[in-house]
């Protein structure tokens, strides 16, 4: 179920620029198609187109399982193509791996698209709280390593649901680390599901880097603070591109056989609901989860149009908020359980819709 074979973290050494080149001139808009023409392709995505439609074939012949194609994890924008230094974006993975864990339960057939190294579905439990050896002790009397009595029940039980899902296929994990492997992944996953797995549902969770920079202005090499890459004060100025407004792409092309919702963060309460509507607006898809950084814990917002036929979450409300209660918190609920279950109704509503 995990393509071990694919790693995404240390830059291709064979793809470093030739300086020769003369610069661009400063693209004003990137062009949304124009993008994957000016820069590279990763080097390993026939392999993950390859493992995407084998894995919706044997769901459309084996399982008739609901595919939902989710991305988690925050994208990095490198400043070098040796990449020394690099800019990221926050997320630590968990609500695409709660999420991915709770639709994986309800039947669902799910491709997990994450940054490489962030939480996974099921070892999200424990790969992140303790070191790994901890968990695990010494039998004096036979030398063989089990697992510590503290962690046992816990891990037997999230072991049975893991083992349930990797026997019967039901989990491809596809990594990324740069925005721009995640921008030509998506593409490629998400043109393979409006072929291979129509009426699938597309989960847009992760943290997207609004600006890079192009490959065509990438400095070879770790950048010297030498005089020349300074300005007059001594300051490094970096010039960052507008990444593609890909959701415009998904819903439009890519994959307008699907499902489609986004998440919105931000840190300002007061501008949140705005923001997420306009992107409703702009893109035109099916939902918008807001959430800030600080509670995006505790409660999460679904926007929606309400003219939208689309709109089964309410009939006349625009926005619907989900919130642990204390009691909630106290026996340690997680904020997914309360709203994924709006998601898989209003995904089953747009199936029967649209059939
Ligand atoms: C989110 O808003 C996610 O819910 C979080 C999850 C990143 C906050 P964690 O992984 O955090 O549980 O630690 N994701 C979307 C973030 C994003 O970049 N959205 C873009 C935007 O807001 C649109 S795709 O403009």
């Amino acid at each position: 179920m995990n393509s071990e074979d694919i790693h995404t973290s240390v830059p291709d050494p064979n793809k470093a620029i030739d300086r020769s080149i003369p610069d661009f001139p400063v693209a004003k808009e990137v062009d949304d198609n124009d993008y994957f023409t000016k820069n590279t392709p990763p080097t390993y995505i026939h392999e993950v187109v390859s493992k995407v439609k084998d894995f919706l074939q044997y769901h459309k012949a084996n399982t008739f399982k609901k595919i939902a194609l989710i991305t988690s994890g925050g994208t990095t924008v490198p400043l070098e193509n040796n990449t020394v230094r690099f800019i990221d974006n926050f997320s630590a993975g968990t609500r695409g791996s709660t999420s991915a864990e709770i639709l994986l339960k309800n039947g669902y057939a799910v491709i997990f698209l994450y940054r490489e190294f962030s939480l996974l579905p099921y070892s999200r439990h424990f790969s992140h709280n303790l070191h790994f050896l901890d968990y695990m002790k010494i039998n004096s009397i036979d030398n063989k390593i089990e697992i510590n009595d503290d962690h046992n029940d816990k891990m037997y039980k999230i072991l049975l649901d893991y083992q349930k899902i990797k026997d019967s296929n039901s989990l491809l994990i596809i990594p990324f680390t740069t925005v721009n492997q995640y921008l030509f992944t998506l593409k490629s996953i998400s043109t393979t599901l409006n072929t291979y797995g129509s009426k699938s549902l597309i989960y847009l969770a992760a943290a997207v880097s609004d600006f890079f920079i192009p490959v065509s202005k990438l400095p070879q090499h770790k950048i010297q603070s030498s005089v020349n890459n300074l300005s007059s004060n001594g300051q490094l100025i970096i010039n960052l591109d507008p990444v593609p407004k890909f959701l415009k792409r998904i819903v439009d092309d890519w994959s307008n056989n699907s499902l489609i919702i986004s998440f919105k963060l931000e840190t300002d309460q007061n501008i949140l609901i705005n923001k997420a509507k306009l992107a409703l607006k702009r893109y035109n898809h099916n939902l918008v989860i807001g959430n800030l950084l600080q509670t995006r814990k505790k409660e999460v917002v679904f926007v929606s149009k309400s003219s939208n036929e689309s709109n089964q979450i309410d009939k006349n409300a625009q926005e619907k908020w989900f919130r642990l209660t204390d009691d909630q918190i106290k026996n340690n609920f997680e904020i997914e359980e309360i709203f994924l279950p709006e998601v898989i109704k209003l995904h089953d509503l747009w199936i029967n819709k649209t059939n």
